[in-house]
């Protein structure tokens, strides 16, 4: 948990100033991914507002999932992935977002808001952040020299185990992410990623257990492992791998691949859990996040895609042209938006995934 310090000393003066309660009103917990926020940001938002942010990191989706549909978690703001946003609706964890007090979300491209909504069927629990794709990333110098003709741009690469074996030894990383990771072998079986056929889920789990021995890695985040060389060969999000390709020593060439055979695409939203403490914050930190410089600066930094037409005339070249984030149509159309499965299924393929990293 990050706290910072001077906008939270000024907090704590001002709720001396207001009376004893006051701290409640002038603290936003926020409850997000790691890495998936520039600190330059929230210091902004404390020192225009007074509200102190204290940001608390997660790493993993089923980690926070059951964090918020607990309750009394405390949060007054999460970043909530599209796959886990259904099943938190349903669950009863999600407040409904005031859109009056959120006028920014007019920027957001009304293409992605419907895409959005297809989760949140309410239409009213959910704000679009940024967006992704989950694919495959290397080091090029290492692939070109363990295996020339590697099929970088397919699957193969990882469910193929004369293949994946091959970099079994300059190191393999898999996100800990059950619903992808399953989705990306039920997309290679050529069944869709969103399958819920029992025999065809029962095909993808025995595929992947037939690549755990070359495994070395399965953990949330693919920048460290990349940047310091411990793996050669990952499945990771986009920005993820594309910000350890920006960090990566010299002689290390990071590219990131989006499968020809389809591959998952997600996108982040903004909720406000049902009994939130400070309702108040919240929406001024979502219209905060809607503005066109701030949302440009999150891509710009972090690599991943933003929603944000008003934002993209601020946006890098670089990150707009990166074919890795904003995907061309092509690439598109096979893309797959996970869905959340039933409460049941998706305890099934934790436990499953649960014996998986055991190996
Ligand atoms: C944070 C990236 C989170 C994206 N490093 C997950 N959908």
């Amino acid at each position: 948990m990050r706290i910072h310090v001077a906008a939270f000393l000024g907090a704590l003066l001002a709720a001396a100033a207001f009376g004893a309660n006051a701290s409640a009103d002038t603290r936003l917990t926020l409850l997000n991914w790691s890495d998936y926020l520039p600190d330059s940001l929230l210091s902004r938002f404390e020192a225009e507002t007074g509200i102190a942010v204290v940001y608390d990191a997660y790493e993993n989706g089923e980690d926070a999932e059951t964090r918020l549909i607990a309750g009394g978690s405390g949060y007054d703001v999460a970043v909530v992935s599209s796959e886990y946003i259904e099943r938190m609706v349903e669950g009863g964890a999600l407040a409904e977002i005031d859109r009056d007090l959120v006028p920014g979300v007019g920027n957001l491209d009304a293409e992605a808001v419907r895409w959005a909504y297809a989760f949140d069927r309410s239409g009213d629990r959910a704000i679009p952040y940024l967006w992704g794709t989950t694919g495959i990333g290397y080091d090029a110098q290492a692939v070109a020299r363990l295996m020339p003709d590697a099929p970088v741009d397919s699957w193969a690469m990882i469910f193929e185990p004369e293949i994946i074996s091959r970099f079994a030894d300059c190191g393999v990383s898999i996100v800990d992410s059950p619903e992808e990771i399953l989705a990306a072998a039920l997309i290679y079986l050529g069944h869709d990623g969103n399958s819920r056929d029992a025999d065809e889920i029962a095909a993808a789990q025995t595929l992947l257990s037939s690549i755990r021995p070359y495994v070395r890695f399965i953990d949330s985040s693919q920048i460290e492992v990349l940047v310091n060389g411990e793996a050669c060969l990952v499945v990771g999000w986009s920005g993820d791998v594309l910000a350890a390709a920006d960090g990566a020593a010299d002689g290390i060439d990071v590219q990131f691949r989006t499968p020809r055979e389809g591959a998952p695409v997600w996108i982040d939203m903004f909720v406000i859990p049902v009994d939130a403490p400070n309702l108040r914050a919240a929406h001024l930190f979502i219209d905060f996040m809607m503005r066109p410089e701030v949302i440009a600066a999150c891509a710009n930094e972090l690599w991943y895609a933003h929603p944000n037409t008003a934002a993209t005339p601020l946006t890098d070249e670089e990150i707009l042209n990166n074919p890795a984030i904003y995907p061309p149509a092509a690439t598109r159309e096979r893309l797959v938006a996970l869905r959340s499965r039933a409460p049941a299924e998706k305890r099934g393929i934790v436990r499953r995934w649960t014996l998986f990293k055991l190996g």
